[in-house]
């Protein structure tokens, strides 16, 4: 073994409730706005295949479980949908949601596949949405009600709880780059989202502490180290910039529990500081995470802008740089995203020596890879030896953070099975195994399922 972790490590991957789950309508759940989305407008979503035809985790979560378990998981991330424990977002909860919860939180126990359950994975309930969403505080304190049901009732099994995946991607989605509903371009409500979703993640934090439960909760964020094009002053000035905006508006305030100057800077200066009530920094100040997740799929690369922005262009983060691609770069062509591996890396030493060397993991990495059908072998298993290749570079990288001091306890996958995505649907597949819709969902392990399956018993590779 010439990578060997540390004992313990957490070997497993992640999915989200929306993109697994299936049964978007049965047994009383309720909207959310990718229901909703894909029911006004399916022509956005490839493939017409909507949130309601995915892997049907919900009626065959058993079958997942043990696979998982067979793979070599020792835990696994999912979420909880809010809009099936509360199908209007707030008010009763729903006694079927909570069976199913219970259901596959025990099943995952009984297994030894450790549940890491997260709170919010982007799928607002459209009855909250139809009140302005995160824009809304009124939802902002919903969502914390609803965090507060979830740890009152499984807090006495999970004992690893996360308040958002990737909050800055709905922001982005949602209001900036129109890829998420309610697809609008408004950078003032864009910063109020944002905010709301930090100060719901602190909330939600002092709501656990004070249950008192014995766990960890922390946050998942998207992490995109940026890199200038050159060491010119004003490409590393743009980078900087990048990085605040992309990273730092989140990972301050979720680790810090302050915002970088830099960006409270910039939004005075443009004028979009958000309504901030008297408390909230406190409160935000007082109740940062125990534990950060981290999710890495590429790079951002930066040059100082070549040309001045169009002052009549709706204000986007871009006014104060350019992204650009940098020659020579290795491409997953099916995502279109840069892969960089030593990024990872990039990061834990980051997170080592400016954010306190608090405990992370890597909450999610992969491959998103089209058409995989192709490489399906007579035995009848895709041989995904690219996805092994992916995972092995990372890994290496990760071996390597660790050498060098970082607290990285483990390694997810993004996914355990080929799932619906927000913009692909069920173009790109990710899963250690397949899924394949024309058969009934069947699910077989891919080669990566079999490789990982070692890696996890030999705790390296
Ligand atoms: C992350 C999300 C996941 C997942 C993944 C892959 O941003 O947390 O939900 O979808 O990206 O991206 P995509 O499905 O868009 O290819």
């Amino acid at each position: 073994i010439q990578f060997q972790f540390p004992k313990g490590f957490w070997w497993g991957s992640s999915a989200s409730a929306t993109q697994t789950e299936g049964a978007a309508d049965k047994d009383g759940k309720g909207q959310n706005i990718w229901d909703y989305w894909y029911e006004q407008e399916p022509s956005r979503f490839f493939n017409d295949v909507g949130p309601g035809d995915t892997s049907q985790f919900y009626s065959r979560y058993k079958e997942d479980i043990a696979l998982m378990k067979y793979i070599g998981h020792n835990s696994f991330r999912l979420s909880i949908s809010w809009s099936r424990m509360f199908p209007n977002g707030v008010g009763e909860v729903n006694a079927k949601a909570v069976e199913f919860y219970n259901d596959v939180i025990n099943e995952m126990i009984a297994n030894e596949v450790e549940p890491f359950v997260n709170l919010y994975h982007f799928d607002m309930p459209m009855a909250m949405q139809d009140i302005g969403g995160w824009a809304n505080r009124k939802v902002m304190e919903a969502y914390v009600e609803y965090a507060k049901t979830c740890f009152t009732l499984f807090g006495d099994r999970v004992k690893k709880w996360f308040t958002h995946n990737e909050p800055i991607v709905p922001v982005e989605g949602g209001y900036l780059y129109d890829f998420h509903y309610p697809n609008e371009v408004d950078f003032r409500k864009a910063v109020q989202v944002g905010y709301h979703t930090i100060l719901s993640s602190a909330k939600a934090i002092q709501v656990y502490k004070e249950l008192n439960l014995d766990g960890k909760i922390g946050i998942i964020l998207n992490l995109t180290p940026s890199y200038p094009r050159s060491q010119h002053s004003a490409d590393l000035k743009a980078s900087n910039i990048a990085d605040v905006i992309f990273n730092r508006s989140f990972l301050d305030p979720s680790v810090k529990g302050e915002f970088p100057d830099e960006l409270v800077s910039i939004l005075k200066e443009e004028g979009f500081m958000p309504v901030i009530e008297k408390g909230d920094l406190d409160l935000i100040k007082s109740n940062t995470v125990d534990l950060l997740g981290i999710n890495y799929y590429q790079p951002r690369r930066v040059k100082a802008k070549e040309n001045l922005p169009n002052p009549e262009a709706p204000f986007t983060p871009e006014r104060y740089f350019d992204n650009y691609v940098m020659t020579g770069r290795k491409m997953n062509p099916h995502r279109g995203w840069e892969i960089y591996e030593k990024g990872i890396y990039d990061i834990l030493i980051n997170v080592k020596e400016n954010y306190g060397n608090i405990e992370c993991f890597i909450s999610e990495n992969g491959m998103g890879v089209e058409g995989e059908e192709r490489f399906r072998d007579k035995e009848g298993v895709i041989q995904d030896s690219y996805r092994i290749e992916f995972i092995r570079e990372h890994l290496k990288w990760v071996h390597k953070a660790i050498q060098e001091g970082s607290n990285v306890k483990g390694y997810h996958l993004w996914t355990f099975m080929d799932n619906w995505s927000w913009t692909n649907a069920y173009k790109n597949r990710y899963g250690f195994v397949s899924v394949n819709l024309d058969k009934d969902a069947e699910r077989t392990v891919k080669k990566s399922g079999y490789w990982f399956k070692k890696v996890s018993q030999d705790n390296g590779f």
